[in-house]
């Protein structure tokens, strides 16, 4: 039984109610901020324009360069006594994205979040030991609330000290673990470097979100800790982690909570909105949001929609997991790659350990690729063998081959104990 009845309605039924809270929402919105009276008079489009969601695409496109220049509160819909909460999200350069809440958005938040553990299988009385930071970013306290409106029991152990982290699965016997896929697989590690047994742990389920992850990974790490682990999706833009989850039940794409959020797949580089199945740029339209109502979004993130009813039930899409992104798309000597599209070929190798990082610099004009990569505690093969393996690989991936290579020992790579994990190290710039 899915936690709200509204997750199983027929879609035609969600489309109406859509459709009203989407013509609210300009309403709102242009009556409220002065950005998108702006914008949307610049489009030549009247909110009276915007009857259903069949007009959605009559709206202009909200960037994040729009969030930084409105930085900090110039997309606020409301006063700020009326506000209760204030996140923000770093970006890789300038200010960061500043979010609010009002009462009745926190309220949202928890709904969708308690909502998206439901879909994963936490159940109350269960314990969620949540090792997402708190603080500014939206993870910690979007998982925190959620938990608790569910009816289970938080840890907030937040990011990082992962000594304490081991403890408390083993001596509060966790359930579940919400973290990075990256930090995922660091505390897996952890728990063996002290000689246990990481599928001792009482762990049955993993959330995990905020980065993205290849499937090998997500198996490695299943494999490593004896659990399922569910792709949890969100961004600050929007309201933070609870934009959409799988279930556990097809872990087959990931549900959007569309009574709040309105998705849209476009091609990145025309803005056309993209047919079902075809991969493209997610938009995201918020439809309840009061501090911060948010039209068409460009996300960034690399995805696809199928609009088939799921085996566990649930009407709303499902969105692919989001391996990419529009913008990580690195550009070597005039090639595409995508950070993913190594990963793949690293994972897919069981010498291989999944962590791994992508150097580019620029010499003399010319982009140069460095990839190193560590080889597995089990490895005992010649390291030069397997560097020649990894070569063919990529030779048959990419249309550009690493200028460097190299393949080193277990733990040699630096490791991400705190927040995302970066792979990709770009000094080009
Ligand atoms: O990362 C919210 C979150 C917290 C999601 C905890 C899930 C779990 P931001 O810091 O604003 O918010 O970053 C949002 O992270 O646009 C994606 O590029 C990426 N991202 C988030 N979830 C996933 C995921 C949080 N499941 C940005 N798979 C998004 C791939 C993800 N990328």
């Amino acid at each position: 039984m899915p936690y709200t009845d509204v997750e199983t309605v027929p879609r035609g039924e969600l489309e109406e109610l859509q459709s009203d809270r989407l013509a609210e929402t300009v309403a709102y919105a242009c009556e409220n901020v002065e950005f998108y009276r702006k914008a949307l008079d610049a489009a030549g489009v009247s909110p009276d324009d915007v009857a259903g969601v069949e007009d959605i695409s009559k709206l202009p496109f909200t960037t994040k360069e729009d969030f930084r220049a409105e930085y900090p509160d110039g997309l606020f819909a409301v006063d700020h006594s009326e506000v209760r909460r204030i996140h923000a999200s770093s970006g890789t350069t300038g200010k960061p994205k500043v979010v609010a809440y009002t009462a009745d958005d926190l309220g949202v938040w928890r709904e969708v979040m308690a909502r998206s553990l439901d879909a994963a299988g936490v159940r109350s009385g269960e314990t969620v030991q949540n090792a997402y930071g708190y603080g500014l970013f939206t993870g910690g306290l979007g998982f925190h609330d959620g938990v608790e409106e569910l009816g289970a029991c938080v840890i907030p152990t937040g990011g990082g000290d992962t000594a304490k982290q081991i403890e408390m699965l083993r001596d509060l016997e966790s359930d579940v673990l919400a973290c990075t896929p990256s930090y995922c697989l660091y505390l897996a590690e952890a728990v063996e470097e002290r000689g246990l047994d990481p599928t001792d742990l009482p762990l049955s389920t993993v959330v995990i979100g905020a980065e993205p992850f290849t499937d090998p990974m997500r198996e490695e790490i299943e494999a490593a800790l004896d659990v399922t682990a569910v792709d949890v999706y969100g961004l600050s833009e929007i309201i933070g982690p609870g934009v959409s989850i799988e279930c556990e039940e097809a872990q087959d794409g990931l549900h959007v909570w569309e009574d709040h959020f309105y998705p849209e797949v476009v091609d990145p580089q025309t803005g056309e909105p993209l047919p079902e199945g075809e991969e493209g740029e997610l938009v995201l339209t918020t439809l309840t949001k009061d501090a911060l109502p948010v039209l068409r979004y460009r996300t960034g993130d690399m995805t696809s929609l199928t609009y088939e009813t799921c085996e566990c039930g649930r009407t709303a899409v499902r969105m692919d997991n989001v391996t990419g992104r529009a913008d990580d798309l690195l550009i070597v000597r005039g090639v595409n790659v995508y950070p993913s599209q190594i990963e793949e070929v690293m994972l897919d190798l069981d010498a291989v350990a999944p962590h791994y990082r992508i150097d580019l610099t620029r010499e003399e004009n010319l982009d140069r690729m460095r990839i190193t990569v560590e080889y597995h505690e089990e490895f005992d093969d010649s390291p030069e063998r397997l560097r020649e393996r990894i070569h063919g690989r990529l030779k048959e991936v990419l249309a550009v081959t690493p200028d460097e290579l190299r393949v080193v020992e277990p733990g040699e790579i630096e490791r991400t104990e705190v927040g995302k994990v970066k792979r990709v190290y770009d000094h080009r710039e």
